[in-house]
């Protein structure tokens, strides 16, 4: 159902004055006007071909390192080369506003901390980190446009620091996200399809813990049936109209 963007605004404006614990959940969909594709559309030119959901897997690395390996420097590239926009901004300025915040992120790409975000969890690594695969022993400066993984000094291949699919998240930032999520008084959900698991639990456990849940998204998603406020439209525009309501 369409929700008027104004009257949304001030209902979740509302509800950030009254609150005192605020936490975030980010997904792709922030980094959108950065000109970084989403998850879910980041297969166009050259990858168009290639599934995401199968790239971003330790089978999938392990069936053709090289491919994997390229995949993720091509995104490295793009990344390195774009700024925040005013959604970063606007959740950066969003924890100066409350001494109890938290931002949980799903995305890989650095740009909320190069917005000036501190109180934060990167839930699924950064693409800037590697590791190697069969031990995890940290690796640094790794250059672009390898076109092989490179090797660890212990003989096994380097990886990008992200959790792919089927691994688990780290347990320290897992239980501090469950956490932050039964303890919210308000928890924003921006840009993410919320089909992603664990994080596409968090709303609902806020929710179910008493918190009131804002969404902002370009449409609804699995998520947007138990949102309080709906903020429909690119969250470079919606994030920064509510942070100045609250100022
Ligand atoms: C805009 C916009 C604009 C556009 N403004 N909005 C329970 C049920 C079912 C399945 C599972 C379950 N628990 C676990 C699973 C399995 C699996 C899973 O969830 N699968 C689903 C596909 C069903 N989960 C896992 O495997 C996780 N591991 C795990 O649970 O391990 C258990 C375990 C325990 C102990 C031992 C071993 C294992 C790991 C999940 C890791 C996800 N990793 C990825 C890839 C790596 C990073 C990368 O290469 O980029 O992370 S998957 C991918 O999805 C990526 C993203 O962070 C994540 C979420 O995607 P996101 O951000 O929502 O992006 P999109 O593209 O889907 O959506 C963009 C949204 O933005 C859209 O809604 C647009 O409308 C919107 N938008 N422009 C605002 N301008």
């Amino acid at each position: 159902m369409a929700r008027d963007l104004q009257t949304e605004l001030g209902r979740a404006a509302e509800f950030l004055a009254a609150a005192r614990k605020i936490v975030v959940l980010t997904g792709a969909g922030v980094s959108k006007e950065s000109g970084i594709p989403t998850f879910r559309d980041a297969q166009t030119g050259l990858w168009a071909q290639y599934d995401p959901q199968k790239l971003a897997t330790t089978e999938g690395f392990l069936r053709d390192p090289s491919l994997v390996w390229r995949w993720y420097d091509f995104r490295r590239k793009m990344i390195r080369d774009v700024k925040p926009n005013a959604g970063h901004f606007a959740l950066a300025e969003l924890e100066k506003m409350f001494s109890e915040f938290k931002l949980l992120t799903q995305n890989i790409d650095g740009l909320h901390r190069a917005a000036g975000s501190i109180q934060m969890v990167e839930l699924h690594g950064s693409i800037d980190r590697f590791k190697c695969f069969d031990k995890g022993h940290p690796a640094e400066d790794i250059p672009f446009e390898l076109e092989e993984p490179p090797l660890c000094a212990c003989g096994s291949l380097i990886r990008p620091d992200i959790v792919w699919f089927g691994e688990a998240l780290d347990g320290r930032n897992l239980q501090e996200s469950f956490r932050c999520a039964e303890a919210a008084d308000v928890f924003i959900v921006v840009g993410t399809s919320a089909l992603v698991y664990p994080a596409a639990s968090f709303p609902a456990v806020a929710s179910d813990h008493g918190a009131k849940v804002i969404e902002c998204n370009m449409e609804e998603t699995a998520i947007s049936d138990i949102a309080d406020v709906f903020l429909q439209g690119p969250s470079g525009i919606t994030l920064p109209k509510l942070v100045a309501l609250l100022n």
